[in-house]
Parts: structure tokens; C-alpha cells; sequence
């Protein structure tokens, strides 16, 4: 067993953090860590000096450290590391490679809060648990939050939508101080609304393009400058990011904000058509190819209306059959005129309260639910099959249909609008049951069910179960279909048109999940979905009052499938959802 210089001071480095996140005495975890960094340095391969008996050569390694990597080096195993493998988790040793995470902070977070994974850490800091530790607070959450969008960002090389968008938002309103009354945007993927996006472009009209270029790469989240020129300038963020800015004059806004905008697709298409009308098309005008001359566009409705096309939502250009509806309708006309907005949304109908695994109580999410101008929203904690959190039974979902009555009494005694349904979130098991009996079921507002367990299930088995599970008639939706997290899981493998056809025959809404880890249905999905007379229902997922924010995700993931209010269950009425609830 020939280990290399590199993976043998990978072991003790190992060593040295699991042994200094178990609590190990300092100047033992540093032993540990010295000796790894004398091996990277030997100019000789260890593995020789050990066949020669000369380990004592490598500074820093004693009678006892020569013993382990005797042992490495004949058996290519060492219990030692073995045993301390298995008392610190892998989870919590990859918690260390999250900026501003040391060993103490991985051991408090495992030993204090049951944190075995990054997965778990991010649940964690975004439900506000991470405060309640000493020395911790909101700040610390922020920064481990970003910290792993940086992480995840590093493996991927893109960013998922709901960490660009704050960021972008950031960066524009900054730039808008310096400009207020110029037109300053984020473009790119991000305003297609993509699940995950590679780099940021934003765009600014000027006539002096100076002042925007110069706050731009002053920007405190700018770690290094990687270009800047006169109206256009790149810089890489804190979390590495990279951000693209150009600066247009007023006259061209139209025909930039469209070119930036994308899709490099979409842009293919619209580049054909203006050249079958004998012009050029670029980021700066349109030219007629004969005689030079060329006419810019201060918005883009009227650039999209002198190449005959209606206007066309950023959301929908993908060349997903958005050009031909744009080129039906005509010039002046808007495509998908009913597409939902979040102005649509009137109640939120997955969140989680302190019944289960949520921060906030059953009061609390009410109030910042009417905060956001709701009708209603739906309480769906967690049921007891999924082991890990306080999970309801039937005991408990009676005693939590009394708290949600008194909440609505002390609303509606304060002449607030919004209503609480009482629903929960039913696991289905890995056979297709349900987590709790009918007879309670039919006591809910409305149930949603999920799966949270198995979801590698071979295709036809996992496809069975869920239509088994959306067959009882007391269940409404399906909670994030897929089940995957961007990133870090794959979704169920579905039989997926078979699981739609299902869905729209018994009438169960599909969710579309908003949290920014899931956006579950995906677009595509969804679109497919719709095309086969399924609902949907746009949701949180929250966790805490704070994360009810993420509707807009969800709603731009529901516009890039072409929905519209009708086919959103959360866009209706009360009365109407009502109706629905007790459909055949
Ligand atoms: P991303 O950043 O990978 O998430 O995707 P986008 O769509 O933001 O792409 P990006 O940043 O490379 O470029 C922004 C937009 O600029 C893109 O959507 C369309 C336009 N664009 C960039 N390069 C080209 C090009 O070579 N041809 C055309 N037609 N458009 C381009
Ligand atoms: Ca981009
Ligand atoms: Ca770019
Ligand atoms: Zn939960």
C-alpha cells in the first residue's frame, strides 16, 4: 500500500481536526497538524524514509506518530483513524471547509444542536437556530448562510436563484445612489428568473458612465476588480461571484436591456427575424443592412414591436415557443398578458411552526403572513413518520386545531383579514400509506403529502407509490414533487407523465416549492404539467417568519412554466379554495 506524501498528510490533518473537534488537548491536535505540514514539505517520499527506517528524520515525528505511520504503510489501515472516524461524523469534519466555521464552532453546532451535516447546518441557520448558542447570533447565521452559497457555488460554478437575487438587488440599489435617476438593472439569467445562474450582468444608462463604473468597483462586496474600462467593468465577489457591468446611453436602453437579457437562444431567433427584414441586430441598434442606418430603442417593447413581435415577459425567453406567440399576437400586445405575479398570490399554503420542526409559533407566522397582505395560509407541520423532528400525531393535531381556532378568534377580534387552515404534512410512506388515518385526514382544512424518505426508489415503484398516495381522497397536494435539493440531490426518478396524468385526473395540486434550496417542481416540469390540466399550488416551505419572502422564487419558477392565476390553487379566493377542497 503505497501512500503518497499528499494523502498521508491529508490523514493527519484529518486527525488533527476530528481530534480538535472532539475537545482533544491543544498541543496534541497541533502535533498532528505540524507533522502534516513537515510531510508536505519532505523532499523525500515518506514511504522510502519508513522502508529505510528513517521517519525520525521528519521533524515532528516522535516514537508515537512513527508507530501510525508504521502501521499506515504495512496494512494501509489504521484502527486509531478509524475509531476516531467513526466518533466524529463526516458531516461535521466537512463543516470546517464553510468560511468562518473553526472546530470549536463544528463541535458546538454537533454536540449542542444534533448538526451532523451541511445540509442540517443550513436548515438550521436559515430556521434562526444557531442564535440561540452563546456568542451567536443573526450576523453569524448571515455569514455561515453565505458561506455555503459560496461553497456550493464553488462546486457547481453557478449560484442558485434565491442567493443571486439578494445580491443582485444589493449591487443595483447601491449603484442606484450613485444614478438615481437613471435606469439601472440586473439582466442575465437572474432576470429570466433561473433556477441557478452563472454570472451576474447588470446594466445602467448614463450619459457620463464615470461616477456608475467607479461605485461599481467600490463596491463593498468587491474582492477584486477583473476589468474596468469606460462603460463597462467586471468584478469577482467576496463569495466569487463574478458580476458584469455595462453602462449604455439612455437612447439605447431598449435594445441593451434586451440584448443582456437573453436568452442566447431567444436572441438567435430575434437576430433571424431582423434579418429576414433586411437589418442587423446587436446590443446597440438595429441596422438596416442596405443603407447603414440605424434605430435604437429606448425601451423594448418598441424593439420588439418594429420586428412585429408583442412583448415578451423576460421569464418566457427561452425559444420555448415564446417567438411564435409574439409574432401571432403582433406589435404593442404583451405575451402571456395573465401570467401570475406575486400580486396574484393571496395565502401561502406550506409553512412550519413550532408544532414541529419551525422557529416561529402558530401567532407569529399568522401575523407575518398578514404582513404580506395574505387571505390565508395553510399550517402543514411535519407528522410523526418522519422520525427526525417533534413529528404530530392525532393527539397533537387536535390540540393544534384548538391553537389554530383561538388565533383565528384574536384575528378576526382585531379585524384582521386572514384565516389559518389547519393542514399538515403527511408523510407517504416508502409503500404509498399515509402517516396518519382518514379519519383525521378528513378533519384537515386541506393535506398535503410529501416523501421524504426512499425517493431512490426504482421508477415504477416510486412512481405507484405516490399515485397510490394521491388516490386518497382526503389528500389536496403534493408537496415538492421531486424531492431534490439544488446541488446536493437528485429528485425521485418519476415516471413523470404518468405521475401528471394522476395528479390532474384526481385533482391534486402539484406544489411548487419556494424554498431557495428546492424550487420543486422546476419550470420544466411544471410547464409539462400544465399542459396536462394539472394545478399547482406555490409555496414556502417556511420555517420561520422570515423565509415566507421566498413566494417570489416560486413565482418566477410558475411564470417560466406559463402559469397563470387560474391554474394556482393560493391564487384563488378563499370561497373558491373552499369549493375546491371538497371536490368529487
Ligand atoms: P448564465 O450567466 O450562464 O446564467 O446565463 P446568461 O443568460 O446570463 O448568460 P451570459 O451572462 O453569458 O450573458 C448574458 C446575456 O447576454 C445572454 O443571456 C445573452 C447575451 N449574450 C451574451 N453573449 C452572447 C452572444 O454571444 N450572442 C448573443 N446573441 N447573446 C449573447
Ligand atoms: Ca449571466
Ligand atoms: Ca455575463
Ligand atoms: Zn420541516
Amino acid at each position: 500500500m503505497a501512500l503518497s506524501n499528499q494523502q498521508l498528510a491529508a490523514i493527519f490533518q484529518d486527525i488533527a481536526d476530528r481530534l480538535e473537534i472532539r475537545g482533544e488537548v491543544v498541543f496534541k491536535v497541533r502535533a498532528y497538524r505540524n507533522v502534516a505540514e513537515n510531510i508536505l514539505a519532505c523532499p523525500v517520499a515518506v514511504e522510502t524514509l519508513w522502508r529505510e527506517g528513517r521517519l525520525g528524520e521528519i521533524s515532528g515525528v516522535g516514537k508515537e506518530i512513527a508507530k501510525k505511520i508504521d502501521e499506515l504503510m504495512s496494512t494501509g489501515r489504521l484502527a486509531f483513524y478509524e475509531r476516531l472516524r467513526e466518533q466524529v461524523p463526516d458531516g461535521v469534519v466537512e463543516m470546517l471547509r464553510v468560511p468562518g466555521i473553526g472546530p470549536k464552532r463544528a463541535a458546538e453546532f454537533w454536540q449542542q444542536l444534533g448538526i451532523t451535516s451541511l445540509v442540517e447546518l443550513e436548515e438550521a441557520a436559515q430556521q434562526g437556530k444557531l442564535r440561540a448558542l452563546p456568542r451567536m447570533g443573526e450576523k453569524v447565521e448571515q455569514n455561515i448562510l453565505s458561506g455555503l452559497a459560496a461553497l456550493k457555488r464553488q462546486a457547481s460554478g453557478r449560484l442558485r436563484l434565491g442567493d443571486a437575487l439578494p445580491i443582485a438587488e444589493e449591487i443595483v440599489a447601491l449603484l442606484r445612489q450613485v444614478a438615481p435617476a437613471q435606469h439601472i438593472a440586473y439582466a442575465g439569467s437572474l432576470r429570466r428568473g433561473k433556477e441557478t445562474i452563472g454570472d451576474l450582468d447588470v446594466l445602467a444608462a448614463a450619459d457620463d458612465p464615470a461616477p456608475i463604473i467607479r461605485a461599481f468597483i467600490s463596491l463593498p462586496r468587491a474582492s477584486e476588480v477583473l476589468a474596468a474600462g469606460d462603460t463597462k467593468a467586471s468584478v469577482r465577489l467576496d463569495n466569487g461571484v463574478q458580476v458584469d457591468l455595462r453602462v449604455v446611453p439612455p437612447y439605447t436602453w431598449g435594445t441593451a436591456l434586451q440584448y443582456f437579457t437573453g436568452s442566447q437562444q431567444h436572441n438567435i431567433r430575434l437576430r433571424e427575424i431582423a434579418q429576414r427584414k433586411g437589418f442587423s441586430l446587436n446590443e446597440y441598434a438595429l441596422t438596416r443592412q442596405s443603407d447603414g442606418t440605424a434605430e435604437t430603442f429606448a425601451d423594448e417593447m418598441a424593439l420588439y414591436a418594429r420586428l412585429g413581435l408583442a412583448w415578451i415577459p423576460p421569464e418566457l425567453r427561452e425559444d420555448r415557443g415564446e417567438i411564435e406567440r409574439a409574432l401571432e399576437l403582433g406589435p404593442g400586445r404583451v405575451v402571456m398578458p395573465g401570467l401570475i405575479t406575486l400580486q396574484d398570490i393571496r395565502g401561502d399554503l406550506q409553512m412550519h411552526t413550532t408544532w414541529s420542526d419551525g422557529a416561529a409559533d402558530v401567532m407569529n407566522m399568522a401575523r407575518a403572513a398578514a404582513a404580506r397582505g395574505y387571505d390565508y395560509i395553510l399550517i402543514t407541520d411535519h407528522t410523526a413518520g418522519l422520525g427526525v423532528v417533534n413529528g404530530l400525531t392525532p393527539e397533537r393535531l387536535a390540540q393544534q386545531r384548538k391553537e389554530i381556532d383561538r388565533v383565528n378568534a384574536q384575528l378576526s377580534a382585531e379585524g384582521v383579514k386572514l384565516r389559518v387552515l389547519h393542514g399538515a404534512e403527511v408523510e407517504v410512506r416508502s409503500d404509498g400509506s399515509l402517516d396518519l388515518p382518514d379519519e383525521v385526514l378528513a378533519k384537515l382544512d386541506l393535506a398535503q403529502i410529501s416523501l421524504h424518505s426512499a425517493l431512490n426508489q426504482p421508477r415504477d415503484q416510486i412512481t405507484e407509490r405516490a399515485i397510490r398516495a394521491m388516490r386518497n381522497p382526503h389528500v389536496h397536494i403534493l408537496g415538492h414533487p421531486a424531492g431534490r435539493l439544488i446541488h446536493q440531490r437528485e429528485g425521485a426518478d418519476y415516471d413523470w407523465e404518468a405521475l401528471f396524468r394522476a395528479a390532474a385526473d384526481l385533482g391534486v395540486a402539484l406544489e411548487i416549492n419556494s424554498d431557495p434550496a428546492r424550487l420543486d417542481l422546476d419550470d420544466a416540469h411544471a410547464r409539462r404539467a400544465a399542459e396536462l390540466g394539472c394545478v399547482f399550488t406555490i409555496s414556502t416551505d417556511a420555517h420561520h417568519p422570515d423565509a415566507l419572502d421566498h413566494m417570489r422564487l416560486g413565482v418566477l419558477v410558475a411564470r417560466r412554466a406559463w402559469l397563470t392565476p387560474d391554474q394556482v390553487v393560493n391564487a384563488w379566493p378563499l370561497p373558491r379554495l373552499r369549493r375546491w377542497r371538497r371536490r368529487a
